[in-house]
């Protein structure tokens, strides 16, 4: 087999970068470790960025979003003082749009198998072969049998625990790495939402967070120690939990019932250096993970994938000189996002051996929040995505 483009991975940044190059007339091949149930069982990001959108919408994956996503003007934010709303809208004109990343994949999927993509499902031990030469080729195994394909480029597409950053030599890459000392407890509820816009929750007894699939579909969180474990969280302890967390004006009318999903998270920031190899290149949660408190895993994955289809597109077209700055631009936007992510894990959790002047700083931090619109806007700015 041979292909123009290999693609390690069948999440988001696999799927939209081979929706993007194959309308661009560039052939892809999509490998998958795990069915396409499995990928459409997990329950992961729920905010998409402006940018994100309309890289769907030119991906032509949109209908569907601009049917049922939902805009949000701004969010809430609460401490033990009350809630203020950070208003999108009023301070940069900006908004954000509620859609799950499950339905993202649902829609993403559609449209490859309406354009005869080959993606290859459940295929077992993938592994890349000479990415420092002009001839880079991938195996896997599946149905029993070995298979290769030769590619012009591989996309390394397959996430935190996939192959692709490993192929880089250890010697060639720097890795960015703070673990954080907590984790995230997520319900999936099929509740009516606790309010209209997402509730951000600084609390004494640790985060929470209020969100949202659509009218009917609820999507809460708690900060849980890394020692917890789902089974430890009946649902009655974990709406109990919620509301002590979230401002009692909100929780007395909230809706709890039983958990369709519910799973702990761990929470780190993560950047590899550099983002290629030869002819390898690496998107999406495979260079970098962030703490999901700022809402950008997932759309910093679009971005990447923005800048490498174009890189790829125009390489293709004869111009190749446009993949030797993807590295280097796609870096200089995901340094912005983790530092934004970090900061609002930084000002919203409760960190064990946390001091009271350390409290002080959150309180303090949070007010400027609320009262200042410089620190609304540069907020809004870094939540509803940073300029391409
Ligand atoms: P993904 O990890 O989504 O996709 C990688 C794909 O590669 C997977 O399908 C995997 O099966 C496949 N793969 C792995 N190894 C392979 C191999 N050896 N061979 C072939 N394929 C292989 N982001 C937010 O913005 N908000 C959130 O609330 C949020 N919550 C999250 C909760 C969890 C539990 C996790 C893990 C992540 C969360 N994220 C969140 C981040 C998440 O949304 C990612 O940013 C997003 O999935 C990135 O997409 P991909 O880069 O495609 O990586
Ligand atoms: C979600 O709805 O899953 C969600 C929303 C915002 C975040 C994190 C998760 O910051």
């Amino acid at each position: 087999m041979r292909t123009q483009v290999a693609i390690i991975g069948g999440g988001p940044s696999g799927l939209i970068l081979s929706q993007l190059l194959m309308r661009a007339g560039i052939a892809t091949v999509v490998l998958e470790r795990q069915s396409r149930e499995h990928v459409l069982g997990r329950i992961r990001a729920g905010v998409l960025e402006r940018g994100t959108v309309e890289l769907l919408r030119r991906a032509g994956v949109s209908a569907r979003l601009d049917r049922e996503g939902i805009l949000h003007e701004g969010t809430n934010l609460s401490t033990v003082n009350g809630m203020f709303r950070v208003d999108f809208r009023a301070r940069i004109g900006e908004v954000v749009t509620v859609y799950g990343q499950t339905e993202v994949t649902r829609d993403l999927y559609a449209a490859q198998d309406a354009l005869g993509a080959t993606i290859v499902d459940e295929a077992a031990d993938v592994a890349l072969h000479d990415l420092d030469t002009d001839a880079p080729f991938v195996t896997w195994r599946k149905d029993g049998a070995e298979h290769r394909i030769e590619a012009d480029y591989i996309a390394g597409c397959d996430g935190f625990h996939g192959p692709s950053r490993q192929a880089i030599p250890a010697a060639k890459r720097t890795e960015y790495e703070r673990v954080y000392p907590f984790g995230w407890l997520g319900v999936l509820s099929r509740t009516r939402p606790a309010a209209g816009e997402l509730i951000y929750a600084n609390h004494p007894r640790g985060f929470a967070l209020a969100s949202m699939r659509n009218p009917q579909l609820s999507r809460y969180y708690v900060q849980v120690p890394l020692t917890d474990r789902v089974e430890d969280w009946s649902d009655a302890a974990f709406w109990d939990e919620l509301r002590r967390r979230l401002p009692p004006e909100v929780a007395e009318g909230m809706e709890t019932g039983p958990a369709i999903e519910k799973s702990i998270a761990p929470l780190r920031s993560f950047v590899t250096e550099p983002m290629r190899w030869g002819r390898l290149f690496l998107a999406g949660d495979a260079a970098h993970i962030v703490p999901p408190t700022g809402a950008k895993g997932l759309n910093l994955a679009a971005s990447d994938v923005h800048y490498l289809s174009e890189a790829l597109i125009a390489a293709f077209g004869g111009d190749r000189a446009v993949l030797d700055h993807y590295s280097d631009r796609a870096l200089n936007r995901i340094w912005g996002a983790m530092r934004f992510s970090w900061w609002m894990t930084s000002i919203l959790h409760r960190f064990p051996g946390q001091t009271d002047f350390d409290q002080k700083i959150q309180e303090a931090e949070l007010y400027q929040l609320e009262t200042l619109e410089s620190a609304q806007a540069a907020m809004a700015r870094n939540y509803t995505g940073l300029p391409y």
